[in-house]
């Protein structure tokens, strides 16, 4: 079956693209052997029909050339450094849009918590949204890998969009090889990304939001975004390309996961690798950033590889949040970010009116500028008489990895890291402890990934947030039920000669009182006491929920990791086994998926289980135990 595209009948596109396309940018694009995609080129400039062509092949002048159209088109604004722009979305496209992101299958199709429309109905409501969407405008045209290259794991792309701005993250966040298509040409497959941000209003915003649409056509591989900025829903190769990729994965039998990857030094300072998932704003980057070594902070393929978990990095740039960030808590990225050195896109800050940018968290106070909603003064309010924040909540800054310090140096390598272990955290204030290590891999995949959840992160402080159902904290891009993602895991572990452990961690856990148990920084410990597990060389004491450490090995790691003395009342109150949370929690992760069709009958076994054990700690040691009355095992 040809793929979509936006023109049916046959022509001359090889005409149309003479035509429209200047013979510097046309050489460029001929030069990639490929007519499929040269028609569906064709077909976008016929349909949406921009007024000029650019092809980027990541030559050191095309990089700059989109860079600077950028500024030139108003969709970034320079600032006091001229390695730092900022962008803004407009204050109705501050976020990815759930509602409007949908999957695209032949005949709609039910799936629990999957947003699904009908492959045909969405295809052409599609292409009258492109029509002339770009008119008037300049077209990008980028190549990009996900992965090293010339890896099992490389994965190709080519970005379409009218947006300069949108081309620069990707710059920024892949590796661009326009080369690879040259040499490969017809023997590359490749996904296609195509995005515009329609008609813009004066301030630059996309001014059609009502029309926001967000397609992913899983049969084509192809993603389609229309009438948006956000890079969320815009950067094809990130979390459009990602629906894909983790079709393909459970097609295929690999693992493509919403998890960082970091390397920590164990005993002998051997690196241990880790992968983590956690929904936004639960410490997936403070994870990253505390590890010794860094490969990635969002998206990893991971394959089996010879009975071996390997993981890479889809990408080489951070699309992080900037609210908060400050000297303190995260010097190295505040580091960066305020370094003239570093090319960064900040993303909804405050650009004051003399050119400085300002977020919540850096030093020094806001002054007049410009931000996501157009001019700020301090004090402005909105029409409800609330202040508006001069940085808006999920502003962000987007930068390649290559300035981290601790970057490591197999983020290229064609084979990936070693998947040692992996991890699953959420945001809960009453149920897990700190860390723990699950039994095995079906328990870990079961009652730590499959089971994820976390509250809602703009919760009142005093009240417990509400929990949301997030499991492996992929659950807003699952192109998949659920269930089949579950069931893919368990194949996928079967598969494996060397199995990796898996933990729960719990950044968020509080007292009766209501105040935090951990800092920040203690999860550097936690990280840490994992990599001892992996390597063998601490015991762990059994609860009816996993593993979790011995007193005295936390007090060493406390010591050596951060100089701090942890005391054993905080130990006490941290690693509690709370039965009642846990058995609650058992329940509802039950009732979600007895309404999944296609879960897999391990789950409920392994939960059951998990149920029986916790009644006989319960019977023998009552509701709430002390991590002192319990064994090593
Ligand atoms: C996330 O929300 O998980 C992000 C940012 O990493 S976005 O690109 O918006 O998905
Ligand atoms: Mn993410």
């Amino acid at each position: 079956m040809p793929r979509y595209t936006f023109v049916q009948e046959e022509y001359d596109y090889m005409k149309l693209l003479r035509e429209r396309i200047d013979p510097q940018n046309l050489e460029k694009l001929l030069r990639i052997p490929i007519p499929e995609l040269h028609r569906w080129i064709a077909d976008i400039i016929r349909v949406a029909n921009p007024s000029r062509v650019f092809v980027n092949t990541g030559s050191p002048e095309d990089l700059e050339y989109v860079r600077r159209r950028a500024i030139e088109n108003r969709e970034e604004y320079p600032t006091k450094y001229p390695r730092h722009t900022v962008h803004f979305d407009g204050p109705r496209d501050l976020a990815r849009d759930r509602l409007n992101t949908k999957i695209l299958i032949p005949g709609g199709g039910e799936i629990p918590f999957v947003r699904t429309m009908d492959r045909e109905e969405g295809l052409k409501e599609i292409t009258e949204l492109f029509r002339d969407a770009m008119k008037g405008k300049e077209m990008f045209i980028g190549f990009y890998c996900l992965g090293p290259r010339d890896s099992p794991f490389t994965i190709y792309a080519v970005q379409v969009t009218d947006s300069a701005y949108v081309m620069h993250s990707d710059n920024i966040l892949y590796r661009v090889c326009y080369e690879d298509f040259v040499k490969y040409g017809d023997r590359i497959r490749y996904l296609r990304l195509l995005h515009s941000a329609g008609e813009r209003d004066e301030h630059g915003w996309s001014k059609n939001i009502d029309k926001r649409r967000i397609y992913i056509d899983l049969e084509d591989e192809t993603t389609y975004s229309v009438n948006t900025q956000y890079a969320g829903n815009t950067v094809g190769p990130k979390k459009l390309a990602f629906r894909i990729c983790i079709y393909r994965g459970y097609k295929e039998g690999w693992l493509c996961e919403h998890m960082a990857i970091v390397g920590v030094k164990g005993e002998g300072d051997q690196l241990i690798y880790i992968t983590g998932a956690f929904p936004a704003g639960c410490g997936k980057t403070t994870t990253a950033m505390y590890a010794d070594t860094l490969v990635g902070d969002d998206i990893a393929m991971i394959r089996n590889i010879d009975g071996v978990p390997r993981a890479v990095n889809t990408e080489i740039g951070m699309f992080g949040i900037i609210d908060g960030v400050n000297p303190r808590d995260d010097p190295e990225i505040y580091r960066l970010l305020t370094s003239p050195e570093t090319e960064v896109i900040f993303v909804n800050v405050l650009l004051t009116e003399d050119g400085e940018v300002w977020w919540v968290g850096k030093e020094g106070e806001p002054r007049k500028g410009i931000n996501y909603a157009g001019e700020w003064w301090p004090g402005k309010k909105d029409e409800t008489g609330k202040e508006i924040r001069p940085s808006h909540p999920n502003a962000r800054f987007t930068i390649s990895l290559k300035y981290f310090s601790h970057l490591d140096p197999r983020i290229d390598d064609p084979m990936g890291v070693p998947v040692d272990a992996m991890l699953f955290g959420g945001r809960d204030s009453d149920t897990h402890v700190p860390v723990e290590e699950a039994f095995d891999w079906v328990h870990g995949i079961i009652t730590k990934g499959a089971a994820l959840e976390s509250e809602r992160t703009k919760a009142v402080l005093e009240k417990a947030g509400v929990r949301e159902f997030n499991p492996f904290a992929i659950l807003d891009f699952l192109p998949i039920s659920v269930g089949k993602f579950v069931e893919l895991h368990l194949r996928f572990g079967r598969g494996l000669k060397k199995v990796p452990k898996v933990f729960g961690v719990n950044y968020f856990l509080r007292d009766e009182k209501g105040n935090y148990l951990c800092k920040k920084p203690y999860a550097k410990v936690w990280i840490k006491w994992m990599a001892l597990r992996v390597q063998g060389v601490v015991d762990a004491i059994t609860t009816p929920t996993g593993r979790i450490p011995v007193y005295q090995d936390l007090v060493k790691l406390f010591d050596r990791v951060l100089g701090e003395e942890y005391p054993e009342q905080l130990y006490e109150k941290m690693f509690m086994v709370r039965i009642p949370q846990h058995l609650a929690k058992v329940e509802r992760i039950w009732s979600i998926y007895e309404k999944i069709p296609d879960t897999p009958p391990e789950l409920f076994q392994v939960l059951r289980e998990q149920k029986e054990r916790l009644k006989q700690y319960r019977d023998r040691f009552g509701d709430y135990i002390s991590p002192f009355k319990l064994d090593r095992r």
